[in-house]
């Protein structure tokens, strides 16, 4: 048997910080992860074109000066490789290799109320038990596959974006399929379009994308944050998205421009690059006729870029506001489809019906193919959740406490599971947010608890039903004043067949969520029941 003060779960970008943090307060901490690497959600998707869609400079840690001022991004928004190499540049630097056990996945853990304390079994066959359990299995990490008929019968290659193969794969003279144009597929279907011989991409929602304008990363750019880079994260922290936001505090409502202003606002973000344009007014997310306009700039773009106005018209989003689905921020998505190769398919024209074994039958047309990408998403959230037995004192399933959704207080802990900490979790800002600068913030919460606990004589904490319950509901208040619940989104829920229809995410913004996280702290934890 193995004692742990703390078991960190995931060895992404939450979980290396969380086992960098809790080795300086003096716990004995280790940290556990069923991939072959660390990395988490960027060891997996590797498939072409993978890229965050926030600036590097801002989608890096920012706990170590040190670190943040010596490490040199090639490019404003970093491809896959880059960040994985950053991942486990921080990893050695930091000397956090011993503390990980790779290839080591917690099948089970279960409270043990009287010696106060997590029992974890492993798939290798290991039998630990720590204090605390902090989950850092990230909000995207868990792949969705959906239910095709017959798609065990595929003769050819079948790849996810988000499992995707650590050889290369070659699309050379391949007739390729990718379903699926989220963030995932609208960022690899400009690449594969280039390297295969012909590609159909099966498209259920058009999504908003925008133009990343991504490029290397220049020294004029880089150095001036670097000289000053502490000073502008802390100004970066205290914005609702924990990264650089163009127009934060400076943009008005869009009634107070004129219509030629107007559009003069969403060129300029247009042609400044990344998620800008979504945002541009105040009320964006708020104002149904606003985001109209925003709506309707970006359906022009589209029809301007794309030749064949059928597909134009297949391409532009209609059934959901700007924004509420995560918005997609690509590098020549749109121009894509006005190659020779390229086909688009509307699945709510013409549904996937089955999957053979050369390629695919839709209701109208049979497909052939050599290779099928599925860029088809996660279950956000309470994916990774399903697949752990997660089990509290009483025996029962933490699922079986989340059937009409997620339910935790702060987004950190839930009512009957005792010192199990989650780091982005439901109810937290999270993915609305820079999600590195999120998960800082959340470890740096869960560490000061622990370390509060021990200076107090405690070793017992677990959030309130009440404090919960009120927290569920100040969440989904937030999230109906805007309009995020207008959408059929991961954020909702509603890309998993049967998945309860809640806000996953606090939309009150990442500087607010720490103000009240940290006022229930200094008010001695309160909305939890200490022992
Ligand atoms: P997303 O954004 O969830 O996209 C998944 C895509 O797959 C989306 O277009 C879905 O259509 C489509 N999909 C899912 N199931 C099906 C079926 N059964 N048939 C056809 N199409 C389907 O996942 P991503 O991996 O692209 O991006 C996830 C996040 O990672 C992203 O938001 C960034 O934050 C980074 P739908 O829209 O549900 O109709």
């Amino acid at each position: 048997m193995e004692h742990f003060d703390v078991i960190v779960v995931g060895a992404g970008f939450g979980g290396i910080y969380a086992t960098y943090r809790y080795r300086e307060q003096g716990f004995n901490v280790h940290c556990i992860d069923s991939a072959a690497d660390v990395g988490g959600v960027w060891y997996h998707n590797r498939y072409p074109g993978a890229r965050c869609d926030v600036r590097s400079i801002d989608y890096s840690y920012s706990f170590s000066p040190e670190l943040q001022r010596e490490w040199r991004w090639s490019e404003r928004f970093s491809a896959q490789p880059e960040i994985l190499e950053y991942a486990n540049h921080v990893v050695d630097r930091f000397g956090l290799r011993p503390l990980i056990s790779l290839c080591t996945r917690m099948d089970k853990a279960q409270w043990r109320e009287e010696a106060k304390q997590w029992q974890l079994e492993t798939n290798t066959g290991r039998d630990i038990r720590c204090q605390y359990l902090v989950l850092a299995t990230g909000p995207l990490s868990y792949p969705h596959t959906p239910d095709f008929p017959g798609l065990e019968s595929f003769g050819g290659e079948c790849y996810q974006t988000s499992r995707w193969p650590h050889e290369p794969v070659d699309f050379t003279g391949k007739r390729v399929a990718v379903v699926g144009t989220g963030s995932s597929g609208i960022q690899s279907i400009p690449v594969i379009a280039e390297q295969c011989v012909h590609l159909t991409v099966f498209q259920r929602t058009p999504n908003f994308s925008l133009p990343s304008r991504n490029g290397p990363l220049s020294d004029e750019e880089f150095e001036p944050i670097r000289q000053i880079y502490e000073e502008y994260r802390t100004e970066m922290r205290n914005n609702h998205a924990g990264q650089f936001m163009p127009d934060a505090g400076r943009s008005k409502p869009a009634a107070e421009y004129t219509p030629e202003e107007q559009q003069a606002v969403l060129e300029y973000g247009w042609e400044r690059g990344g998620i800008g344009v979504g945002g541009a007014f105040s009320d964006s997310l708020t104002n149904q006729d606003t985001n109209d306009i925003i709506a309707e700039f970006i359906r022009s773009k589209i029809r301007s870029i794309v030749v064949d106005p059928r597909v134009a018209d297949i391409l532009c989003p209609t059934d959901h506001p700007v924004s509420t689905k995560r918005p997609c921020v690509d590098t020549g998505y749109y121009e894509t489809f006005n190659r020779d190769n390229v086909e688009l398919v509307d699945v709510r024209q013409d549904p996937i019906a089955t999957i053979t074994p050369d390629g695919m039958r839709t209701q109208n047309r049979h497909f052939k193919f050599d290779i099928i990408v599925l860029a088809t998403g996660f279950d956000a959230f309470t994916g990774p959740m399903k697949a752990i037995d997660l089990l509290n004192g009483a025996g029962e399933h933490i699922m079986d406490r989340w059937q009409n959704g997620p339910r935790t207080y702060l987004g950190i802990m839930t009512s009957g599971f005792p010192n199990l900490f989650q780091v982005t979790g439901p109810g937290s800002p999270s993915i609305l947010a820079n999600c590195i600068i999120a998960a800082e913030d959340d470890v740096d919460w869960i560490g000061r608890c622990i370390a509060w606990l021990n200076e107090h004589g405690y070793n017992r904490i677990e959030a309130t039903k009440q404090a919960e319950d009120e927290w569920v509901a100040h969440v989904a208040q937030v999230a109906d004043y805007t309009l995020y619940p207008k959408a059929n989104s991961w954020y909702m829920g509603a890309n998993i067949p049967g998945k309860p229809r809640i806000f996953l995410s606090y939309v009150g913004g990442l500087q607010n969520y720490r103000a009240i996280a940290v006022s229930k702290a200094e008010a001695g934890y309160e909305g939890f029941e200490i022992a």
